[in-house]
């Protein structure tokens, strides 16, 4: 057994060695790195014809745009996997028994890596497929300040999402000696401790690389934004959406580093027998403090930049600039202060002295108030404007009106008595679904829809986006409210199935509100089919842009960088490409 295990590890460390020598012998895997080759900014067109073309070009990549679309494609695939695992869920709680799913235990699977799929390959990544493609555009910097340090944060993805996944394959091949892990996205001790499944520490250990590469990525957003700013733009006039992920940079540089120490420590709690988190002699509740300092800030890591997007492209459709700019950035900041300050709102049903938990009522009430100036700066934004109904405005509209709700309960929340009422029911859930797929994708849907002719150089189906729209919202709200109010009726979260005391809540009302909330869920998944079906086919065959300024902000003196460097791309390409409308659409325009 002794020596199997040194074989098995001398062939992996020649395995290591070989691969890095290959590596460090490809040649051309410098030759287009726009630091290395001078000066290649991406004006200059003998940069990109350094590039090599196909699976190589798209593996040794290092320029922002294509890592950008990297990221892009990662977050979709991991957003497919997290919805198809949430779908199975959903159908197996339509009745109260356990009918679908083949035991509990595979649902616990599914509800851990639904979360953690979510929140740390999906959310986080998508929006670095943002930030890579447009900060270096909107700041007018070549690239980023370490465009290989950019590809390697990403690149360490991949084996993080096959880590924080592989209970899921090696289940049936190890006949379940290796599972899913099955300790929900908060890794609650003692649970995830004493779980003996060495999925959990696969998925313990994707999760660090996740952070490292979620460090990497903001370490190099900083730098960049810092230091790589055209003469032009300074801090009075740095683009809100580059405001938001310089904030959000600084709560990952803060925040990261706790969750990775905490999950080394769990880590060495589960192989070493160290103690840190053992009910006898450490402290479970250990845990839940370095995990929420973590934790808290990781949803506003999630929500800030795409508050920054909405407030980057409400305004363009609304004719007018942005309502309040500096009070926008002042409550990005405030948010962002604040948010290290409101970890145990996670904890006040937990035990901890009652004088501290009020004070951490206080502070997380308080973060209503940046979040109103918010809120009420968009809404001045549209007001008397000249709104356009196109589908990435559609999208930022559903995110304010979003916020609202998913604002308005988390205030709720964050009130002690009432948070002991509902904490772990399915308001809890609702909350924070409001705010993670009204708001984060919505964002995100908003943002490809208004980048999309800078990226593909064609236009989408215009027609199929708003049915996108209005298809996810209404399964948002179906969904969600559904879920508001089973956590009223005191349904638990994290359950497979469910049994009521009659006198408490029917269990027939229960069920239906289950029932609401799946078929919001496959309202959900079909406005999420259409859109990518339209991405797909206008990708391949949608009309090709010839406009510089597709959307017309010109007129309204909304025109900005990123599309002025589109202008200069179309300058650059053969002038063949067949005409299209003026507007820059295939189709007849509906706005
Ligand atoms: C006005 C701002 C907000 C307040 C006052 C607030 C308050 C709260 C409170 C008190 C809880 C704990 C509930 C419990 O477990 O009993 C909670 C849970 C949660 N909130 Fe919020 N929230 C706000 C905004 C947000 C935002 C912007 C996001 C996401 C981007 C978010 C995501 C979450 C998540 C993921 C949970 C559940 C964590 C878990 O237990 O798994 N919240 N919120
Ligand atoms: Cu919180």
């Amino acid at each position: 057994m002794a020596g199997e295990q040194l074989a098995l590890t001398v062939l992996m460390g020649v395995f290591l060695v070989g691969v890095v020598t290959l590596v460090s012998r490809m040649e051309n895997l410098r030759a287009y790195t726009p630091l290395v080759s001078g000066d290649a900014g991406y004006g200059d067109s003998t940069a990109t014809s350094h590039k090599p073309s196909g699976l190589i070009r798209w593996l040794t990549t290092v320029d922002h745009k294509d890592i950008g679309i990297l990221y892009g494609i990662y977050a979709t695939i991991a957003f497919v996997w997290g919805g198809l695992a949430v779908m199975l869920m959903r159908v197996e709680l339509t009745t109260p028994a356990l009918n679908v799913l083949g035991g509990t235990g595979t649902y616990n699977g599914l509800l851990t890596s639904h979360g953690i799929t979510m929140l740390f390959l999906f959310g986080t990544p998508i929006i670095a497929a943002f930030s890579n493609y447009f900060i270096p555009l909107l700041i007018g910097a070549d690239d980023m300040a370490f465009p290989r340090i950019n590809g390697i944060a990403f690149w360490l993805l991949p084996p993080a999402a096959l880590l924080i996944w592989a209970g899921f394959f090696l289940d049936p091949l190890t006949g379940g000696a290796v599972g899913a892990a099955e300790t929900s996205w908060t890794m609650y001790t003692p649970l995830s401790a004493e779980q003996a499944n060495p999925g959990v520490d696969l998925m313990l250990l994707g999760l660090h690389l996740s952070g490292i590469s979620a460090t990497m990525g903001a370490i190099n957003f900083i730098v960049t934004i810092f230091t790589e700013r055209s003469p032009d733009v300074n801090w009075a006039n740095l683009d809100i959406f580059s405001w938001t992920i310089l904030t959000q940079s600084a709560l990952i540089l803060f925040a990261f580093p706790l969750l990775g120490s905490a999950l080394i420590m769990l880590l060495l709690d589960r192989n070493f027998q160290t103690a840190f988190f053992a009910v006898d002699g450490g402290s479970p509740i250990l845990w839940q403090h370095l995990f929420w300092f973590f934790g808290h800030p990781e949803v506003y890591i999630l929500v800030l930049p795409p508050m920054g997007l909405v407030s980057w492209i409400l305004p363009k459709f609304s004719g007018r600039k942005l309502f309040g700019y500096k009070f926008v950035i002042y409550s990005t900041l405030a948010i962002g202060v604040l948010s290290f300050g409101v970890w145990a709102h996670h904890m006040f049903s937990s035990g901890i002295d009652p004088r501290i938990r009020a004070s951490f009522m206080a502070v997380s009430l308080a973060i209503a108030i940046p979040s109103a100036v918010k809120t009420f700066n968009w809404i001045a934004t549209m007001w008397n404007g000249n709104i356009r109904l196109t589908a990435p405005m559609l999208f930022c509209i559903g995110f304010v009106a979003n916020f609202v709700i998913g604002g308005i309960t988390g205030v709720f929340l964050a009130a002690i008595p009432i948070d002991l009422v509902l904490h772990d029911t399915y308001y809890v859930v609702g909350h924070f679904h409001w705010i993670v797929m009204g708001m984060i994708a919505f964002a995100g849907f908003g943002a490809i829809y208004y980048w999309f002719p800078i990226v593909t150089g064609k236009m989408y189906q215009k027609r199929l986006a708003k049915m996108h729209f209005w298809i996810s919202e209404i399964g948002v709200a179906v969904t969600f409210f559904a879920m508001l109010l089973l956590g009223y009726l005191g349904m638990p979260r994290r359950y497979a199935t469910y049994e009521f005391n009659g006198l408490i809540a029917p269990l027939a009302q229960v069920t239906t509100l289950h029932q609401v909330a799946t078929i919001g869920a496959f309202i959900i998944m079909l406005g999420q089919l259409i859109w990518v079906w339209n991405l797909t086919q206008s990708y391949l065959e949608g009309p090709v842009v010839e406009d510089e300024d597709p959307w017309n902000l010109k007129e309204t003196g909304q025109y900005s960088r990123e599309f002025e460097w589109f202008g200069e791309q179309l300058d650059t390409t053969d002038e063949d490409t067949p005409a299209l409308a003026a507007d820059g659409s295939g189709e007849p325009s509906d706005d």
